[in-house]
């Protein structure tokens, strides 16, 4: 795994984006991992890490039989087809990923329903296209170079289009499962059902909280993207003798690429139709306000107004009564709630809220 870091960068600063890589990482299946830090003020505009650095990382992948080599950076297609195709000599089963990559890859292996798995696909064909097309030319160069251009060009010409064709069939079936996904919502609507969402960062404990209400028993673990489709339960508010519908979503994460928010945009839609959005918080992660940040900033690119989101502050068994009263003053406008949703305290404040508001 290589990161390239500004030089002006500190060096905690540098360590924490190492190691949310490194869980998300051992989400998608762990493995022995070499950690490379590259500092460089920009990242090289053809191969992303410096030369010196690419020769090194070949001898690497030669000499200690490396598999994938994964970048803790977005970067453009053309600079990972670039560093490919210089480990290929070394190991033709290479392969190069950025941070897309790897969290498409970890997506695949969790997603469980018909609407997610076509999601993940299309966002992975958006994100590979441009790479396959590099790798298609090239081949059209080479086969020009030995003598006719014909056969080169058909191959890119057919690859194009057998791309694009899939890129299609799957927006297709994708557009049905979400029209379905649309019309389950406004049934439950005109039923006259209210919603109640779950949102936050990964591993905050949504899907804790969520089985906590629900009394479902949905897998909740110490990784991170658990969950990755929306699952709705029923949650019944004594006080007004009334039953919501309450929802767990994917987790978000800091710099989840805009390609990736919009192929979950239809199961996120959930969350600006929703009358209450819950934003669970891990109060014990030292990390937190930058993950607050980050939620905030990912519901503004999805529409969501601010109002009636409240801020559900879980883990509190964790925290100091000291640091729960800053909090509360800090977040005053954002209704907050202090929950442990593990040992169930503040549940029955939360609930007791929930059947204020409606
Ligand atoms: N100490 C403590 N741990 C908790 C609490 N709630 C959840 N956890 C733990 O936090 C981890 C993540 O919980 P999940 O409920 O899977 O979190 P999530 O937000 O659904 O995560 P993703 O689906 O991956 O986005 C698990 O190991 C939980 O046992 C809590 O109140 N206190
Ligand atoms: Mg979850």
């Amino acid at each position: 795994m290589i990161d390239v870091v500004s030089p002006i960068i500190s060096r905690p600063e540098a360590e924490k984006s190492l190691e949310e890589m490194m869980s998300l990482i051992n989400t998608y299946g762990g493995g022995k991992v070499i950690k490379i830090i590259q500092r460089r003020a920009h990242p090289h505009p053809g191969t992303y890490i410096g030369s010196g650095k690419t020769e090194e990382v070949a001898e690497m992948v030669k000499n200690l039989k490396i598999d994938i080599i994964i970048l803790n950076a977005i970067a453009d297609s053309t600079q990972l087809y670039k560093l490919l195709q210089m480990f290929w000599t070394y190991n033709p089963n290479i392969e190069v990923w950025d941070r897309i990559d790897l969290i498409l890859h970890i997506f695949d292996k969790h997603a469980r329903t018909a609407e997610a798995k076509q999601q993940i696909s299309l966002a992975r064909m958006r994100h590979m296209g441009p790479r396959m097309y590099g790798l298609s030319e090239q081949l059209g160069r080479q086969a020009g170079g030995i003598g006719g251009r014909g056969v080169g060009e058909t191959n890119v010409e057919l690859m194009k289009r057998h791309w694009r064709d899939e890129m299609k069939k799957t927006k297709d079936k994708l557009d049905n499962l979400s029209k379905t996904h649309e019309n389950q919502i406004k049934r439950r609507r005109e039923i006259g059902f209210k919603t109640v969402l779950i949102v936050g960062y990964t591993n905050a404990g949504k899907t804790t909280l969520f089985n906590a209400l629900t009394g479902k028993k949905k897998l909740a673990e110490n990784v991170l993207f658990a969950t990755l489709d929306s699952y709705v339960g029923k949650l019944y508010l004594q006080n007004i003798r009334k039953e919501v519908l309450i929802s767990d979503t994917i987790g978000f994460i800091q710099n989840l690429p805009t390609s990736l928010i919009t192929a979950f945009k239809s199961t996120l839609m959930e969350s600006i139709h929703a009358e209450i959005l819950l934003h669970v918080i891990d109060a014990s992660d030292p990390d937190m306000y930058k993950k607050i940040k980050t939620v905030e900033n990912i519901l503004e690119e999805l529409g969501r107004e601010p109002e009636k989101t409240i801020y559900v502050f879980n883990k509190t068994e964790n925290i100091h009564e000291e640091f729960k009263k800053e909090l509360y003053k800090e977040y005053s406008l954002n209704h907050p709630l202090f929950i442990s949703a593990k040992t169930g305290q503040g549940i029955m404040e939360l609930k007791n809220y929930l059947s204020q508001l409606f």
